[in-house]
């Protein structure tokens, strides 16, 4: 369904719809006038649009690092998932990269469309890193270090059990939390936040990714792409691309239950982390992504099409979430919506509906307890009128006749 389709099916989605095209033109505004700054930033916007917004609205200091932390890790990871890459060749280029970020002509040309010319001009960012304040610095280098050292691992590793996959969603985003923890406490707006929290933050939204992207990444060419544990889909079937096939879809969509059910056990620990942040623009940097995996989860959860196709939040709900995210009482709402949401779907023959049931419950619960349910719009209840849309359509219909008229009538000079 088209945008247009998609926004008369939910005119609510106007307003922050437009918002968020003024909130990306003043970003573009915003980009530093240095050569390098400017190709960091303009990147950050082609390679991820979904951080390039909450990255753009930190406080400038904070900005620049996070953006350069988020280039170099980009950087890493087109090495570690370009699967053309020889082992021989990528083994070597991921345990060294936390060495290479110093170094302005180091250069390693892989990945494809705008992955590639970050790696062709990653000059570019080492001039940037190297502007950074010495604490940002380190910060970025410890983490560059270890995540390349567990990508590595993990290339020569299959996923097996739970903890093989708790480990390496730890590697390629646990650690991105426990680095964006240390930033945000060398800028002095936060105190250092508990390690196990920040693992959590970067766990949640890793396996949200890992769940939505199933089908991408078991149909990429060369070598498909594997992280869903043996531990769970081998209850299912005999091989994780078996789930693709239409003849597999109910034992399927279990095992995409049991893999959502298990994505759950990380919400108390992201609502504790976003609960004791104080610095408003850091708070929405890491709340707005969280409530988007709650609501992929949730849309996710029961339903056959992730192995059809990518399960996307549309543009508008994306965008009434940047728009809405401001305080504790909207994440708590958020969660508790998205969790109804999910918990409407679980049906008692799902071999893990009790499981996935009472963690939804324990969520609900601590949303409740916040006390900050009833003061904030809501996600899914539709409150806004049924004769809404039809006035925004008549609004339309004449404007668009007034505008026939009247160029109808223009004096022709
Ligand atoms: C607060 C706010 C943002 C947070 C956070 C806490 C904790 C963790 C994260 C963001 C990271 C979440 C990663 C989820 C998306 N997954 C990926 O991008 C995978 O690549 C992982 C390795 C590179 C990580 C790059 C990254 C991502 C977000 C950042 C950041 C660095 C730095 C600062 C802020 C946000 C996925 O890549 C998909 C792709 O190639 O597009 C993969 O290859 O598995
Ligand atoms: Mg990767």
């Amino acid at each position: 369904m088209g945008t247009l389709g998609a926004i008369l099916k939910h005119p609510v989605d106007i307003y922050p719809l437009l918002k968020l095209r003024m909130v990306a033109k003043h970003a573009e505004k915003q980009i530093p006038p240095e050569p390098h700054w400017a190709f960091c930033y303009s990147m950050l916007h082609r390679v991820s649009r979904s951080f390039a917004l909450v990255i753009q609205q930190l406080g400038t200091e904070l900005r620049n690092a996070v953006c350069i932390f988020y280039l170099v890790l980009r950087a890493l990871d087109t090495v570690e998932d370009d699967t053309s890459i020889p082992t021989d060749v990528k083994v070597p280029i991921l345990l060294a990269f936390h060495r290479h970020i110093y170094d302005r002509d180091w250069h390693f040309s892989c990945g494809t469309k705008d992955y590639k010319v970050l790696m062709d001009q990653f000059h570019n960012v080492s001039t940037a890193f190297l502007e950074l304040g010495e604490g940002y610095q380190e910060a970025i280098e410890d983490i560059t270090k270890k995540m390349g050292a567990g990508m590595a691992k993990f290339i020569l590793k299959e996923v097996e059990s739970i903890d093989d996959y708790d480990e390496y969603c730890h590697y390629v985003a646990g650690l991105v939390g426990l680095g964006l923890s240390k930033l945000f406490h060398a800028s002095g707006l936060e105190d250092l936040a508990p390690d196990s929290l920040s693992n959590s933050m970067g766990l949640f939204l890793q396996k949200t990714n890992i769940i939505r992207d199933y089908l991408e990444d078991i149909n990429e060419i060369p070598k498909s792409r594997m992280f869903w544990p043996r531990e769970i889909w081998s209850k299912y079937v005999n091989k994780l691309e078996d789930l693709k096939y239409e003849e597999n879809s109910v034992k399927a969509v279990q095992c995409l239950n049991d893999m959502v059910t298990n994505a759950l056990i990380h919400m108390d620990d992201t609502l504790k982390y976003l609960s004791e942040l104080r610095d408003p623009a850091i708070f929405r940097f890491c709340a707005i992504p969280q409530i988007m995996a709650i609501g992929t989860l949730a849309m996710c959860y029961n339903n056959v099409d992730v192995f059809r196709g990518v399960v996307k939040m549309r543009r508008g709900l994306t965008a009434q979430v940047i728009h809405q995210t401001k305080t504790m009482a909207d994440v708590y709402g958020a969660f508790f919506d998205f969790s109804c949401m999910l918990k409407s779907k679980v049906d008692n023959s799902d071999p893990n509906a009790v499981k996935t049931l009472s963690r939804l419950e324990a969520a609900q619960k601590s949303c409740r307890e916040s006390g900050a349910l009833n003061k904030r719009k809501s996600y899914i209840i539709r409150n806004e009128p049924i004769y809404i849309p039809v006035l925004i359509v008549l609004f339309f219909i004449l404007l668009s006749i007034i505008f026939a008229y009247l160029s109808a009538n223009r004096p022709s000079y």
